[in-house]
């Protein structure tokens, strides 16, 4: 910003306007001396010519107006600039942060103040679960939880219809259990490197569970692997990458991946995706949109959590390529220039803030919310860390018109306490009842939020 209102001041202070050089060589002495090219242009000869200065002096105007304005469009424009090859070294400055509120317990006092949209109440479905990460309610309404950290499955119901569940059994011990899609009466489960399938009973316990494969990728920072069934009948694995920003040696890694029901035949469905721990189907057009959860150490602002529409085939940018086609100033790409990365790049149909984290996504297709919630999406966003102050911590509701994403807006907030210092849940997990309330997971306190209207 600084240098663009420093060129209009010194073009507007030169001679053609009664300015202080009081010569022709209205142009800076020293050329070059702009990082930007704004004083690049034109010589001292030229400028002799009446009518080529006018020509001239309207060029740099006029560039300096279009600076301008792409810099108040986006003040962090000039530090993502980044060379597109190594032929230039590559120089870029970000302020980082790290910011995590302090965990409090989830009183009751805390819980009434959680805020929902009128209309909506919310209240503890279940507590006292060690890490429930993802969440899947099957027809019955029985809800079966990844309680990671204790490496069991549990089995929560609410048969008396209070909203509180007090029914709570292990129905399955499997090590790093993480998610969970349900097909054809089999409940299949996901850990790091391994696929389940069990059969549902009626009353909700398990089968003995079968192993459909352990050749899932090693985990690195992102151990988090999320399943989906397809409306095709095939299975969705989310892969995120091993690093925060990192040439993957496997290409199995920060991918979507698609196997077979029975779990063979994986291969890479959607690749350049960080971390999409949140996919789901869209109701009507049956597109797959995803959350992807972007790199970390690039700022409070950037980059964005993307929603993407994952396609067959697609690249999604990480690590080269953020937000809507900006440039990773590092890892540089090697064997092709961010021009060409960029080119390939899907950008996001919609972004959201920094650093909020995406978790689960789940479109609705309930009928107890009002109507207009039909076909729209939930995204459970954990919270930031890498920010001076917090984002996320909480559940947004993500509109859809005639099957595109519109908007963010909050649906289930109030986690954070104590003026942003302090939290009493990270949302992760969610999932839709067959009573059409919502189920939220928080993985700090161990407790299962549910949602209801009215
Ligand atoms: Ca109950
Ligand atoms: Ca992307």
């Amino acid at each position: 910003m600084y240098l663009v209102w420093l060129s209009i001041y010194v073009f507007v202070t030169a001679r053609p306007f009664g300015g202080v050089t009081g010569s022709d060589d209205w142009l800076p002495q020293r050329q070059g001396q702009s990082r930007y090219g704004i004083f690049l242009v034109g010589s001292n000869q030229s400028t002799k010519h009446p009518v080529m200065k006018k020509v001239i002096q309207s060029f740099i105007l006029l560039a300096a107006v279009s600076a301008l304005v792409v810099a108040c469009v986006d003040d962090d424009f000039w530090e993502t600039f980044v060379p597109e090859t190594s032929d230039d070294p590559t120089q870029s400055e970000k302020n980082t942060f790290v910011f995590i509120p302090a965990l409090v317990e989830a009183t009751d006092d805390r819980v009434a103040q959680l805020r929902v949209p009128a209309g909506f109440q919310v209240q503890k479905f279940a507590e006292d679960i060690e890490e429930p990460r993802m969440i899947v309610a099957n027809p019955e309404g029985q809800v079966y939880v990844a309680n990671r950290k204790a490496g069991q499955v549990l089995l929560l119901e609410d048969a008396d219809g209070d909203g509180r569940a007090e029914r709570k059994e292990v129905v399955a011990e499997i090590a790093g259990i993480h998610d969970f899609t349900l097909h054809d009466g089999m409940l299949y489960m996901v850990t790091l490197k391994e696929l389940y399938t069990a059969e549902m009973n009626g009353d909700g316990t398990l089968g003995t569970p079968t192993l459909l494969t352990d050749q899932l990728p090693d985990g690195g920072q992102h151990p988090n692997r999320t399943i989906g069934m397809g409306p095709d009948g095939m299975l969705y694995i989310s892969v995120g990458s091993t690093c925060n920003a990192c040439a993957e040696p496997n290409e199995l890694h920060a991918t979507l991946l698609r196997a077979n029901a029975d779990g063979s035949d994986i291969r890479v469905y959607a690749k350049g995706l960080r971390n999409t721990i949140g996919f789901d189907w869209h109701p009507v057009t049956e597109d797959l949109w995803g959350m992807d959860h972007n790199i970390d150490m690039l700022g409070d602002n950037e980059p964005h959590e993307e929603l993407n529409q994952i396609s067959e085939g697609a690249f999604y940018g990480w690590p080269y390529i953020y937000d809507d086609g900006k440039y990773n100033p590092h890892p540089r790409p090697k064997d092709m220039t961010y021009a060409e990365y960029r080119e390939m790049t899907e950008v996001p149909s919609l972004m959201y803030d920094a650093h909020a984290a995406p978790m689960d996504m789940v479109f609705y297709e309930g009928d107890q919310f009002p109507a207009d919630y039909q076909g729209d999406a939930f995204v459970a966003f954990r919270g930031s860390w890498n920010r001076s102050s917090p984002a996320g911590y909480k559940v947004c509701r993500v509109r859809f018109e005639e099957g595109r994403p519109t908007a963010f807006e909050d649906f289930l907030s109030g986690f954070l306490v104590d003026d942003d210092r302090s939290h009493f849940g990270r949302p992760v997990g969610l999932t839709v009842r067959p009573d059409g309330s919502l189920l939220v997971s928080d993985d700090t306190n161990g407790v299962i939020y549910l949602v209801r209207y009215p």
